[in-house]
């Protein structure tokens, strides 16, 4: 009979009122998170955003292969050449490659196709999908529900964020292929977010936003 490893496992448990008091604190601190697009240029020690990451990478995965990695890019020479080729992207993008429609969609949002958060946030976060992992000796071993996977763990790096009072924007240039061959990414990478991690900029604003009600985005059966 196979042998598994299963190790003894006791989740925190709260007695109802402690349980309603903490998800009633914990959804007004996540509620007050907002993506910013204005960074401060005052450092951050590298050792909080690793810790960032090891919570990021304690997300669930499937078969738990951990299909991510995650570029930490602080030096000011790469952010440069990150800045150039995602904002030539972006200017074909505002420039005819998105419908009207999507346009239209943005407007509020006050976005274009410069994107100076590229080099003003200390950090760049870019984060890579692994579709097969390569073993040691060259050959290929599939993952599983890689986007899931790294959406997932994309979710847990956000809130880490916030909860060390930083703030983040989850940017995707469109398409994202020189990420690859900046950061001289193997094969089997992807990349799926590029995230600038800093300070907000003081008196930084943010879109006069509404969020969906329960009712709207939650069906009891
Ligand atoms: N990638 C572009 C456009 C853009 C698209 C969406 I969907 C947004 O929520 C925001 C922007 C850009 O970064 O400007």
């Amino acid at each position: 009979m196979t042998e598994y490893n299963f190790i003894e496992y006791t989740p925190e448990s709260y007695d109802e009122n402690s349980m309603l008091k903490k998800s009633k604190e914990f959804y007004e601190f996540m509620n007050k998170r907002r993506t910013v697009r204005d960074f401060s240029s005052k450092p951050v020690p590298k050792e909080i955003i690793e810790i960032i990451i090891l919570t990021a990478s304690s997300s669930p995965s499937g078969a738990h292969k951990q299909p991510w990695t995650f570029c930490v890019v602080s030096d000011p020479e790469i952010k440069k050449q990150i800045r150039i080729e995602a904002e030539k992207e972006e200017y074909e993008n505002y420039h005819g490659r998105m419908p009207k429609e999507w346009l239209e969609d943005l407007a509020y949002l006050g976005t274009d196709w410069h994107k100076p958060f590229l080099e003003a946030a200390p950090y760049l976060i870019v984060v890579f999908k692994k579709l097969y992992d390569i073993l040691p000796d060259g050959t290929r071993r599939t993952n599983y529900y890689v986007t899931e996977s790294v959406g997932i763990a994309c979710g847990f790096l956000l809130a880490a964020i916030h909860n060390a009072g930083l703030a983040a924007l989850t940017h995707t240039p469109s398409p994202m292929g020189f990420l690859t061959e900046i950061l001289n990414r193997p094969e089997n990478e992807r990349p799926f977010l590029l995230i600038p991690v800093g300070y907000a900029a003081e008196n930084v604003k943010v879109p006069g936003l509404k969020r969906k009600s329960l009712n709207e985005v939650c069906m009891l059966y």
